[in-house]
């Protein structure tokens, strides 16, 4: 059995009492309308170490008409390796990534390179709302709302150089936080990429919450990359680097089988994954479960009027 597909089946049971109305609870939390009927994981956990509010606007130019996961769907079905293979690894084992402090260096091909604090990273461009469709090569799908702003504001920053082409996304890797990095299933740390057009493209978002509160952990604290027209594996978590490059960068899951996972990576309905389909997807959360009807995926996962140009003229089914 492949890793993916291992991966797939063993994880298709979600945690199911850990956190039933977990986004309630914090909002009558905040009301001030505590009740005995408080979870005891509410209590240790949730009123412990945050969930803290992160104040963006919602974006309208970046709605979709379907209806967003859950947030426990959201923070407890997860692929971040660095914690685990399991989709519910991350959640169970995340706790002990240090967030705080966080720094983000941007170097290589840039004017101004620089290492930036991430409350200093926090202020330099205002947070939005936008709710985006996500699609793993794995071939689930959900709709979330993250709260970031555009990864652009940061690049026009720091002012890439006329050399630039790429740009390179690096994960932390601490053995010391990250029990995952145990087992080499990938090249640590994450390295993702993408080509510098692409990392300008409004849609790009610098992503620091998610439905209105600060990431949590398992979904790639403090700071993350969100993609939505392309494979999940794009949108690298907890990075600590940013570089400007002329080569395009080796990505960690293009090291792994670059006949599988591409550089682009683009969702398309019409390039099969060399050993599954990639013409549908299941909606994370659906109560219907795996007899859910299965959705047709998108191409550019239904983004294609915002980035079909930067493609135009290439070969898709070679530049997957
Ligand atoms: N550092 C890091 N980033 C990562 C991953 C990972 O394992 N490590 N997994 C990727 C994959 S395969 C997906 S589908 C998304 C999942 O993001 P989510 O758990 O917030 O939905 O994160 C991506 N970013
Ligand atoms: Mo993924």
């Amino acid at each position: 059995m492949s890793f993916h597909q291992k991966i797939v089946r063993s994880s298709e049971i979600t945690p199911k009492a850990v956190f039933e109305n977990r986004r309630q609870l914090i909002q009558s939390a905040a009301a001030g309308a505590f009740g005995l009927a408080l979870a005891p994981w509410f209590s240790r956990e949730a009123l412990a170490n945050g969930p803290q509010r992160l104040a963006a606007t919602p974006n309208p130019s970046y709605v979709v008409g379907d209806e967003p996961t859950s947030y426990k769907h959201v923070t407890s079905y997860n692929n971040f390796y660095e914690f685990g293979t399991d989709k519910t690894d991350p959640f169970v084992y995340a706790g002990s990534l240090q967030t705080k402090p966080w720094t983000v260096t941007i170097e290589g091909l840039v004017k101004k390179p620089v290492t930036l604090d991430i409350d200093a990273l926090l202020k330099l461009a205002p947070m939005e709302e936008r709710i985006y469709r996500m699609r793993c090569v794995e071939g689930w799908s959900m709709v979330i709302p993250w709260d970031g702003y555009s990864l652009s504001k940061l690049l026009n920053y720091v002012q890439p150089l006329g050399s630039a082409k790429y740009v390179e996304f690096i994960s932390l890797a601490d053995r010391k936080q990250m029990p995952g990095l145990k087992s080499q299933i990938i090249e640590w740390p994450y390295r993702e990429g993408l080509r510098l057009d692409e990392a300008m493209n409004p849609l790009t978002l610098l992503t620091f919450g998610l439905y209105g509160e600060v990431l949590p952990k398992q979904n790639g604290a403090p700071v993350r990359i969100v993609v939505p027209w392309k494979y999940g594996f794009k949108s690298a978590k907890s990075i600590v680097k940013i570089r400007l490059t002329e080569e395009m960068p080796k990505t960690s899951w293009s090291q792994f089988d670059s006949r599988e996972y591409g550089f682009y990576s683009n969702v398309n309905p019409a390039v099969d994954h060399p050993r599954w389909s990639q013409a549908t997807e299941r909606r994370i959360g659906d109560p219907k479960g795996v007899f859910a009807p299965k959705i047709r995926t998108q191409m550019f996962n239904g983004y294609a009027d915002q980035v079909a140009s930067m493609y135009a003229g290439m070969d898709l089914k070679k530049y997957y």
